[in-house]
């Protein structure tokens, strides 16, 4: 079983994160801090971030523990990202709740006087400590030749033409990597920058949509028996508990209630070259039944606009309840791009938690055995 678990607050001393059940034999080694910092350099980059961005550096964390020698050793892998903005106890109050933020439940909650301390909890910041998870979740599905990207679909009401389009597809149009915007559709990323410097000027925020896609998943991951084994199930949670995303959808997902069933499901067929089942088509973006069917897995996600506003909306004054504009924080104007590479972590998390229920995760040695016999199993059905 893949758990994992953060702490830190936006401004303390660090973040940190905990990643327990990953097999003995990964290499954690200066490879593998390349692409822990990669993914990190990933969430900061994108238009319409913040001033943090550009105060934290993606190289800054430690792995603390869960390897000897650059290599996993089935314990508890921890690692610790330092705050470069460590001042905490230095910030002034928060009086006036953001709405739309966790601040004022937050208050009520925990018996607060103020949302300082609910905010350094809920800021987004905490989605670095999901993206250094994540990459070693990644590191160890690559094992399997399983790669997971995302792109940019809209950005307020700047659509790209690009909902279709396959993992290789995407790859062939753009590089997604060194587009502002995340987006293979460059006519459209250009109005989606447009539409982030309006909102900027205006005070506002934007949100959007994005598709992450999951290649060379192997039939069978999740799982029909028990409603908490379905792997369409488990994706949705832990993409849905990102800040600031309000809906999960996958493959045709949403679309398909105004559809027939005829026009919905996709085709199977025979590839006698392969030995493998395929499918006509891809509507169900690779998950039946509550487990991966060997198709691509296909999820967009809709986030909302970040809730701090330059142009604040009204709020109160939580100690003598007068009326007041809601106070204003440093923030992103537009955040789905970064959104996209954390939910990437989220799903590099959930498919390596169901990849190691399927196939075992004390060493990696016995993983790829099992996970290899399986696959010959597949082939000789
Ligand atoms: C973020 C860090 C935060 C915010 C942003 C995302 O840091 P700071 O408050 O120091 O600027 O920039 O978070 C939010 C806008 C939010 O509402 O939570 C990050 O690391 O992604």
């Amino acid at each position: 079983m893949l758990r994992y678990m953060t702490a830190g607050e936006s401004h303390g001393r660090s973040l940190i994160a905990i990643l327990d059940g990953v097999p003995a034999g990964l290499k954690l080694d200066a490879e593998a801090r390349k692409v822990i910092t990669r993914e990190l350099a990933r969430r900061m980059h994108g238009y319409g971030r913040g001033g943090r961005m550009s105060i934290e550096s993606a190289d800054n964390f430690n792995i603390l523990s869960g390897i000897r020698k650059g290599v996993t050793i089935g314990s508890p892998i921890g690692i610790e990202i330092p705050n470069k903005d460590f001042k905490i106890d230095s910030l002034p109050e928060i009086k006036a709740p953001r709405p739309g933020h966790a601040d004022l439940a937050g208050m009520q909650k925990y018996g607060l006087k103020e949302a300082r301390s609910v905010l350094e909890r809920a800021s987004a910041r905490e989605t670095a400590a999901r993206t250094v998870l994540g990459a070693v979740a990644r590191l160890l599905l690559r094992e399997f030749e399983i790669e997971i990207l995302s792109h940019v679909t809209m950005i307020g009401s700047s659509r790209a033409k690009t909902k279709h389009l396959s993992f290789d597809e995407i790859l062939e149009l753009s590089d997604i990597e060194r587009s502002p915007a995340r987006c293979a559709d460059k006519n459209a990323e250009r109005k989606m920058m447009q539409e982030i410097d309006k909102a900027k000027k205006q005070g506002d925020t934007l949100g959007g949509t994005f598709k992450v896609i999951a290649r060379s998943v192997p039939p069978g991951l999740g799982s029909y028996t028990q409603w908490d084994r379905r792997l369409d199930g488990e994706l949705a949670r832990q993409i849905m508990s990102i800040p600031a995303v309000k809906a999960v959808s996958i493959g045709e997902g949403i679309e398909c209630a105004a559809l027939k069933g005829s026009q919905t499901h996709d085709a199977i067929v025979y590839s006698k070259e392969e030995k493998k089942f395929k499918r006509t088509s891809n509507n169900a973006g690779g998950i039946e039944g509550g487990m991966s069917n060997g198709e691509d897995i296909v999820i967009t996600a809709f986030m909302k606009p970040i809730a701090t506003l330059a142009n604040p909306l009204a709020s109160v004054n939580v100690y003598d309840k007068s009326v007041s504009a809601a106070e204003v924080e440093r923030a992103d104007v537009s955040a789905v791009a970064a959104c996209g590479v954390v939910a990437e972590a989220a799903v590099c998390l959930t498919l390596a938690g169901a990849f190691m229920d399927k196939f075992g995760s004390d060493s990696i040695n016995e993983t790829r055995r099992n996970y290899n016999g399986y696959m010959e199993q597949i082939k000789s059905m």
